[in-house]
C-alpha cells in the first residue's frame, strides 16, 4: 500500500498483530472467518485496469505477443496462441460497476460471464440483449471482441448498437476510457466501435456499457416442422408480418441435425421426422394479445400447409428442452470425430442450397453436412463431420464455400469472427482497399503487433 500511494502519510493508526487477529476470530466463532491470506481478490478494487495498463506496457516495450483470452469459447481459434503468446485472461475482471434500471443501462468488467449478467439483470427486470448457446462460460469482454450474434440478434440487433460505451487498454497500455452510457453522443469519430469485433487485435477489452432491454413478462416457443426449405422461408414471411414486435426468435435447423442430436446426444425429437425444423419464439407483456398473435400465426401456417407438425409451450422447463434441440447441435456434432465449421451470410433465397450442393460435393466422404442457424438474420451455419480431420476433404470443402459465398457477395463469417482459422480468407468479403485500412489501422494502435498476432487480418502478405 505504501508504493500505491507514495505521497500519502499512513495515519496514526495501530498495526494489526495476532493479538487483533485472535479478537476477530473470537468473535465470529471461527478462524476460517477471519482472512490473512490469498487477500488480492480484496485488495485490488475494479480498477485492476491499471493492472492490464502496466502488463501492456511491459509486453509492448520487451514485444512480448499477448492473447487477450475471455472464456475461451471462440469459434475460429482466435482465443488461443498460436505459438508462444502470453494469454492475458480477464477471468478475474468479474464484477458488475453499475445497473440503472430507469436508463436500462449495465456497465460491468469485462471477464462477467454473460449468463450470470443476465440472472442479475432479472432483478431489476431487465435482459442482456444477445443470447448464444456459449452463455454458461463466454463473457461479455469476448462477446464484444467477437461481437457475437446469437439468438436474440433478430430482435434486438446487433453489439455495435446495444454496446453504449467500452474502457479499453491499447497494446502501449494507454487506457481509452469510452465507457459512456449515452444513447446519443456524435462527438467525433465513434472509437469504440473498433474495439466492437476486432478480436483483441487493437486492444483489450476491460470494461463496457450495455443497452438492455425490458424483461419480457411472457415467453412462448413453438417447435415447428416443415418439408422444404421454401415452407422455411414462407414461415419466416409470415412470423415477421403477423409476429412482428413480439417475434423475438427464429431459428431453423435440418433433419440432418435432428438425427445428429438424437444419435450423438440422445435427445428426443418430439415431432414426427420431417426435413426442417424451425424454432419460433415470441416475449412481450400482455399474455392473452401475445397468444392471440401466436395463434393466428400457427392458424395460417398450418392451414396453408406450410407448417406440418409442431408444439407449443410457455413452461419454462419445456422452453428448455426445446431450444436445447437447436443450441446442443454444435456440441452434438463433436461426437461423430472431426467437425469442420462454417459460419455464413447469405441471400435467403441460396441459403440451403449451400448444403444441398455441398452434400452432392462431398458425397459420402462426410459423416454429415448439417445446415443450420440464424436464418432470420440470413446467418447459416454449415458443418461437416468425419471420424477424422482428412487434408483431401479439407480441400474439397475450402477454398470452394468461400468462393461461392463470395460469388453471391454474402460474407464468409457471419458472426465468429476471422480469428487465426479464416483470417487469410478475409479478401472473399472485403476489398483490397478495406483491408489496406484495417492494415494501417492496426499500425497506428499496435505498431510492434504485439496483440493478437496472426488473428483477423491475414498474415501471409
Ligand atoms: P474467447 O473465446 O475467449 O475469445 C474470442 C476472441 O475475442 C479472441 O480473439 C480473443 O482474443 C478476444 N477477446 C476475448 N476477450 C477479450 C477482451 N476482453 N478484450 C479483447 N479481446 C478479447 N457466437 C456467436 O456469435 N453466436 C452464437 O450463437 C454462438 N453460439 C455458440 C455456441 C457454442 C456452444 C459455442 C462453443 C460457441 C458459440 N459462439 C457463438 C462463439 C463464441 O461463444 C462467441 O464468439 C463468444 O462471443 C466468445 O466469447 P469468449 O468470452 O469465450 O471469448
Ligand atoms: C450457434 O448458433 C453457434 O449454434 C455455433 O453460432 C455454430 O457451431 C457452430 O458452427
Ligand atoms: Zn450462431
Amino acid at each position: 500500500t505504501s508504493k500505491k500511494h507514495a505521497k500519502l502519510k499512513r495515519g496514526n493508526f495501530a498495526r494489526l498483530s495476532g493479538k487483533h487477529v485472535d479478537h476477530f476470530q473470537s468473535l465470529l466463532g471461527s478462524a476460517s472467518q477471519v482472512l490473512t491470506e490469498d487477500l488480492d481478490g480484496y485488495n485490488t478494487d475494479w480498477m485492476n485496469i491499471m493492472r492490464v495498463s502496466k502488463i501492456l506496457r511491459y509486453c509492448n516495450d520487451q514485444k512480448l505477443a499477448v492473447v487477450p483470452q475471455g472464456g475461451n469459447t471462440g469459434l475460429v481459434g482466435g482465443s488461443v496462441p498460436v505459438f508462444d503468446e502470453i494469454i492475458l485472461s480477464l477471468q478475474l475482471m468479474d464484477k458488475v460497476i453499475s445497473i440503472d434500471q430507469m436508463a436500462g443501462v449495465m456497465v460491468c468488467q469485462a471477464g462477467c460471464i454473460l449468463e450470470k449478467l443476465d440472472e442479475q439483470l432479472a432483478d431489476y427486470n431487465l435482459m442482456m440483449p444477445l443470447d448464444l448457446g456459449s452463455k454458461g462460460s463466454c463473457h461479455i469482454g469476448g462477446n464484444v471482441s467477437t461481437n457475437a450474434g446469437g439468438i436474440r440478434l433478430l430482435r434486438y440487433g446487433s453489439l455495435h448498437g446495444s454496446v453504449l460505451g467500452v474502457e479499453a487498454v491499447k497494446a502501449d497500455g494507454e487506457i481509452i476510457d469510452c465507457l459512456s452510457s449515452l444513447r446519443k453522443d456524435n462527438t467525433g469519430y465513434d472509437v469504440k466501435q473498433l474495439f466492437i469485433g476486432s478480436e483483441g487485435t487493437l486492444g483489450v477489452v476491460t470494461a463496457v456499457s450495455i443497452l438492455c432491454p425490458q424483461r419480457p413478462k411472457n415467453v412462448s416457443l413453438a417447435l415447428l416442422a416443415c418439408s422444404t426449405f421454401d415452407d422455411v422461408l414462407s414461415s419466416l414471411k409470415e412470423a415477421r408480418n403477423q409476429l412482428q414486435e413480439i417475434l423475438s426468435a427464429f431459428e431453423v435447423f435440418d433433419n440432418d441435425s435432428m438425427m445428429s442430436n438424437q444419435t450423438n446426444l440422445k435427445l428426443m425429437n418430439p415431432l414426427k421426422e420431417h426435413n426442417f425444423y424451425i424454432v419460433v419464439e415470441t416475449s412481450g407483456s400482455n399474455q392473452s394479445h401475445d397468444e392471440e398473435k401466436l395463434n393466428a400465426f400457427l392458424e395460417t401456417v398450418m392451414g396453408s400447409e406450410i407448417i406440418n407438425d409442431g408444439i407449443i409451450t410457455t413452461e419454462p422447463s419445456k422452453i428448455r428442452i426445446l431450444w436445447g434441440l437447436r443450441e446442443k447441435i454444435t456440441e452434438g456434432l463433436l461426437h461423430d470425430g472431426y467437425c469442420y465449421k462454417y459460419d455464413v451470410s447469405l441471400p435467403l433465397a441460396h441459403y440451403y442450397r449451400l448444403v444441398e450442393d455441398m452434400r452432392v460435393r462431398l458425397g459420402d466422404r462426410a459423416t454429415r453436412v448439417v445446415g443450420y442457424g440464424h436464418v432470420g438474420d440470413g446467418n447459416l451455419h454449415l458443418n461437416v463431420t468425419a471420424p477424422a480431420y482428412s487434408a483431401e476433404l479439407h480441400s474439397l470443402i475450402e477454398p470452394f464455400i468461400y468462393e461461392y459465398v463470395a460469388k453471391l457477395r454474402g460474407s464468409i463469417s457471419a458472426e465468429h469472427g476471422l480469428g487465426f482459422i479464416k483470417s487469410k480468407y478475409i479478401h472473399h468479403s472485403k476489398s483490397p482497399q478495406a483491408v489496406v485500412l484495417m492494415k494501417q489501422l492496426k499500425k497506428l494502435m499496435d505498431p510492434n503487433g504485439i496483440l493478437n498476432p496472426y488473428k483477423t487480418l491475414p498474415h501471409t502478405d
